[in-house]
Formats: structure tokens, sequence, C-alpha cells
């Protein structure tokens, strides 16, 4: 069977998050060549650009517990049809951040084009679980996973999506290593699965994704979430809330493959390219290379 095209999706926002610059992600990954290395695989790539996004200087903050969530959600409305219409044509949807709080609306457009929840890889430093009753910042970034799971009530409804978008039970972490209480809350009560740092020191990294990956198979979806600050900041400068301590270069390669030999994911999601703070694009590189390792680039 030949592979579904890649449908690419640009989500130029930066409202989510706490300082400026990861809005420029969607560019910088299409400047590392992107298009060409998809197609260098032998894959079919159609670019959808970018849905319209608001800038903070110019949108009022709103609710200082839920930052700009009126414009992310509108946004999210736009990625949530743009995945919809990508996933009804038989296409791959690669959704570029923009801040992580694009999830929001890929998860949502993704339960809606299957009819029914799906499962998450969930790639990250963090665990994106705040709410509007934990937040520390009030950063639409921090509260993605929460919001698709179903955990951050009525101020994430849209007639765009229902949520639960993914089944609790079908959500895993890994590359976890800086947590906030109530995050920790949740971790500790759900049957999410979480392999922190600490776990892919000690199993390994193989171990953590083939376990992962097991759990979030299942009906209606299987998406692959990679925010670029689970990788080490020594390897991923780039981006927009970087932690000490992530995913080598060949951890993160290693997860990327293991995702493409499972053959399970039909969806991916690369955000937090923040081009300010990198070094000469090198972020936006890795993410692209991640993204052909996903795809089924192999070394042989
Ligand atoms: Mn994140």
């Amino acid at each position: 069977m030949q592979a579904a095209p890649v449908a690419v999706i640009g989500a130029n926002i930066d409202l989510g998050a706490g300082r400026r610059g990861v809005d420029m992600g969607p560019s910088a990954i299409r400047y590392a060549e992107l298009e060409a290395r998809v197609r260098r695989l032998g894959r079919e790539y159609v670019d959808h650009g970018n849905v319209e996004a608001g800038v903070p200087e110019a949108e009022p903050v709103g609710d200082p517990k839920l930052r700009y969530l009126r414009q992310i959600l509108g946004t999210c409305e736009r990625i949530a049809d743009a995945v919809d219409g990508a996933v009804g044509q038989g296409c791959m949807p690669l959704v570029l951040g923009g801040d992580h709080s694009v999830a929001i609306g890929t998860l949502g457009g993704l339960a809606r084009a299957h009819g029914a929840p799906g499962g998450v890889l969930w790639l990250d430093a963090h665990g994106d679980l705040n709410t509007a009753q934990t937040t520390p910042s009030g950063n639409v970034h921090g509260m993605a996973l929460a919001a698709a799971a179903g955990f951050a009530g009525k101020a994430f409804e849209s007639e765009h999506w229902t949520f639960p978008a993914v089944e609790p039970s079908r959500i895993a972490l890994v590359g976890t290593r800086d947590l906030d209480e109530g995050e920790r809350e949740v971790l500790r009560r759900s049957d999410i699965t979480v392999f922190t740092m600490t776990d892919v020191d000690r199993l390994g990294l193989e171990y953590a994704v083939r376990q992962s990956l097991e759990k979030i198979a299942g009906p209606g979806f299987v998406h692959v979430s990679v925010d670029m600050d689970a990788l080490d900041p020594d390897v991923a400068p780039g981006v927009g809330t970087p932690v000490r301590g992530g995913l080598s270069y060949r951890e993160a390669h290693l997860a990327m493959e293991l995702v493409a030999e499972s053959g399970l994911v039909g969806s991916l999601e690369v955000v937090e390219v923040n081009p300010i703070l990198d070094e000469h694009n090198t972020t936006a590189k890795l993410a692209v290379e991640l993204i052909a390792s996903a795809l089924g680039a192999r070394i042989l």
C-alpha cells in the first residue's frame, strides 16, 4: 500500500507560551527543508500553509489563569478543521507549532475525524496537565493535554470538537522531568502512563517507548506529539522552555524509529521550536530529522 501523503498544517502561535518566539517555528521547520526531506522518503507532501493566529501585543490577555484562551481556541478550531479535512482526504496530518496549545486543535480534530477518542504519545519535558485551578503561570500550553483529556473543564469546550479527545488510559508521557504539584496529583490519580527521565535512565528509552506504544494502541486514532523540549537543550537549544537532563540525540531518533516501526501512528505534531533562542536553526533541522525518522527513514 502506498503510504499516505503528508499534510502539513502550520500553527504559528505563541499565545499559549510565556515568551515570544515559537510562533516562528513553522517557518524555521519549513526553512530546514521539510518538504524535500519528506519527498526523499517517497511521500507526497501537501502544505496547507499556516492557520490564522493572533499576536500577543495586539490581543487582550483575558483571564490571567487562562491567558489568551479565547484567541487560542479560535486558532485551535482552525487547526481542528484542517486536521479533520486532511484525515478525510486520506492524508497524514503533520502539525507544526507553535506552542503546545496547538495540540488542543490537533487532538480535537483527530477525534472528530475518527468519531472517537484516541491515544497519544506525549514526548515532553513537561506534563502539560495543568488546569486553570492548578496553573502557576496561566499559560495555556501547560494545559493542552489536560484539556484534550477532558480534565480542564468547560472553558475548553467548542463546537469544533468533543472532549475528551483522548482516553486517559491511552496517554503516555515520555521524557518528563519538570512537573508542577497539580500535575503530579493528576498523574497519581489517573491511569496515564508516564516514563520520566529517571525511568528512561533506568529502563532504557526503547523499553519506555515500546510500553507506551502498547498502551496507546487502540480504536479511533494514535497520535504522536513531540515537544522539542523533550530533548536535552545541548542538542535542541531553540525551544520555548528548555530543561536540562533531556533525551539525547540518539534517544529521540530511536523513539521516532520505534514509532515508525510500530505502524500504529496516523498523525504527528512537532511543537515549541523557538528560532530566537536557536543556534543557526539547529533545533528546526533536528525537528525535520525526527519527522523523517517517524515517517520511516532508516540508517540502512
Ligand atoms: Mn509541551
